[in-house]
């Protein structure tokens, strides 16, 4: 299959609220010094860098945790504003982050303008983590560990109510893939709502391969297409230790970037997020440069 030529406007969103580590606030300066635009500009795309979205600083705000969801949810809607107006005009947004409460915003803006042509959204998130709590679930507060269930329509209105009809997802159209670290409340909301999953041992027991055929069937039945968010983390932190909140035994290499490649073929996604680089924890770059060669995949890169 030839390559589509896309329309790619991508953002940053130098934003580490969600996380209680600090540092994820310097992924999009990561990536961009990494060469994003550039890259995808080689493979024929047309790439507009709009720079980032404005977040407010942390020492300028009082509190930590759960207390930063108001100036989270106002990040999320600018973000879910832009995400939208690219949508509507053809073009594919790619959101660089940024701590993974983002995607409470920018999926919200993929799916509003996806439901003013009368169209659900697919939701495919890579990550280690289900991200899954409500403020009332979460032990730890931090809002990077709820944006699904706001996206779902769950928890908090100001994040829950991004999306114009909301909710963004409904559970059928969302799949999990490369989960290893659950709250037993996210364990449970899973097994309840009856939430598509696939973890580490599915990669390994079935293969990558077979998973992400799965996932994009889920992702793409009855849907207008599909919005990928990859939270770095779900990949081996051998290969990416910059990132928030590593995990071990994640994704290989080689699985990341088949994953990105079969995504590509299949041409149903309509926007991404490459979310919780963390440059501190990084050794030279590497894991920002390894999140710009698996854009590269996702963005139609062949071998051949
Ligand atoms: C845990 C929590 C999380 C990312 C950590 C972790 C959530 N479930 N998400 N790193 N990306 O605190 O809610
Ligand atoms: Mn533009
Ligand atoms: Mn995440
Ligand atoms: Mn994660």
């Amino acid at each position: 299959a030839r390559r589509r030529v896309r329309d790619v406007h991508v953002v940053g969103v130098p934003m580490d609220l969600g996380a209680s580590r600090r540092g994820v606030d310097m992924g999009p300066s990561a990536m961009r010094l990494a060469g994003v635009a550039e890259r995808l500009r080689a493979l024929g795309h047309a790439v507009e860098d709009h720079g980032n979205v404005r977040v407010p600083d942390r020492t300028s705000l009082t509190g930590s945790g759960r207390e930063f969801l108001p100036a989270i949810a106002q990040v999320c809607e600018e973000l879910a504003a832009f995400t939208a107006s690219v949508v509507r005009r053809g073009g594919t947004p790619l959101i660089l982050g940024g701590d993974h409460s983002l995607g409470a915003g920018s999926v919200a803006g993929v799916a509003t303008a996806l439901a003013e042509r009368g169209e659900a959204l697919g939701l495919i998130w890579l990550d280690a983590h289900g991200d899954l709590h409500t403020p009332e679930s979460s032990a730890s507060g931090n809002v990077h560990g709820m944006p699904v269930a706001h996206l779902l329509g769950l928890g908090d209105p100001r994040l829950a109510g991004l999306a114009k009809p909301g909710p963004a997802v409904k559970a059928e159209h969302l799949v999990f893939v490369g989960l290893r670290d659950l709250d037993p409340p996210e364990q449970a909301f899973i097994r309840q709502a009856g939430i598509r999953a696939f973890t580490m041992r599915d990669i390994d027991e079935r293969g990558l391969r077979a998973v992400m055929s799965d996932a994009l069937e889920i992702a793409t039945r009855g849907t207008g297409g599909v919005h990928v968010s990859c939270d770095a983390d779900w990949i081996d932190p051998a290969e990416a230790p910059g990132v928030g909140t590593p995990v071990r035994g994640g994704a290989t290499l080689r699985e990341a970037h088949l994953a990105m490649e079969i995504l590509a073929d299949s041409d149903a996604m309509l926007g991404m997020d490459l979310v919780e680089i963390n440059p501190i924890l990084d050794r030279r770059n590497h894991t920002a440069e390894l999140a710009v060669d698996l854009l590269a995949s996702a963005f139609g890169r062949r071998i051949i």
